[in-house]
């Protein structure tokens, strides 16, 4: 079947952002005053690069700082939602205020992919973990334009039930194109994305991020270290 449509990952796909992610986290946590709120931590309340990497295999903001509530303070994240939510939204504002500075930029290649596609007709979608604001932001700053300028379908994390690397919002973005998997490609940075693109059936070109550089990708249909123009051409021929 022709391929009709990119659907893109955004977090280490479109651009290194989860350094942004990670201080737009710490940020957060020093902003809200945790240590008058929650009784001292091992890490103190500070990702590290090192944690933020283990941290990074609990797909979603909220989910991620639940995790290393119950992991880190032994706290029953279930009775800490409140607060969860509250440090997620600050965290959020700070990311996007971060990102609308221009500071992160996109992935070498990736504006020039996107100009090739549209050059051939391809449609253009989003299917990500990340906060819509987030895309939002990183789209205005990037592209010039709003996300819904730039790709016609967007499926954001908080829209569906699962988070990578369930299908969901691969899923939702294919109902949202009216397209079947196989006439889609999905671009990818992860694992986690890796395994949620061919859960929904769909064929995966990964480009290996900051954070995922030593993930296994087996079951891609294709790597390559940047996102290009030559490097669709030549997964197209190889189709
Ligand atoms: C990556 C994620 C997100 C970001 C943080 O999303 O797992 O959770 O790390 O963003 P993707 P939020 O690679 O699918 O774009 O805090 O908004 O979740
Ligand atoms: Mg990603």
């Amino acid at each position: 079947m022709a391929l009709e449509a990119l659907i893109f990952d955004v977090d280490g796909t479109l651009a290194e952002t989860e350094e942004a992610h990670r201080a737009a986290f710490n940020a957060a946590f020093a902003e809200i005053g945790h240590a008058k709120r929650c009784p001292d931590s091992k890490h103190g309340w500070t990702w590290s690069r090192d944690l933020y990497a283990r941290l990074l295999g609990v797909t979603g903001g909220k989910e991620r700082i639940a995790a290393y509530v119950e992991a880190d303070l032994g706290i029953d994240a279930s009775a800490a939602q409140q607060f969860i939510a509250e440090i997620h939204g600050l965290k959020t504002a700070i990311f996007t205020h971060d990102v609308a500075s221009g500071a992160v930029g996109l992935r070498p290649g990736v504006a020039e992919t996107i100009a090739w596609a549209i050059s051939r007709g391809l449609r253009l979608a989003i299917a990500t973990t990340t906060s819509r604001p987030n895309v939002d932001a990183l789209c205005l700053a990037e592209f010039g334009r709003p996300a819904d300028m730039v790709f016609e379908v967007i499926a954001a994390g908080d829209e569906v039930a699962r988070k990578k690397p369930a299908p969901d919002v691969y899923d939702l973005a294919l109902e949202r194109l009216g397209l079947r998997p196989e006439a889609c490609l999905a671009v990818e940075d992860s694992l986690n994305g890796l395994k949620a693109a061919k859960a929904a059936g769909l064929r995966c070109l990964i480009t290996p991020s900051l954070y995922t550089a030593e993930e296994d990708f087996s079951g891609a249909n294709a790597i390559c270290s940047e996102l290009t123009p030559t490097a669709m051409d030549r997964f197209l021929a190889e189709a």
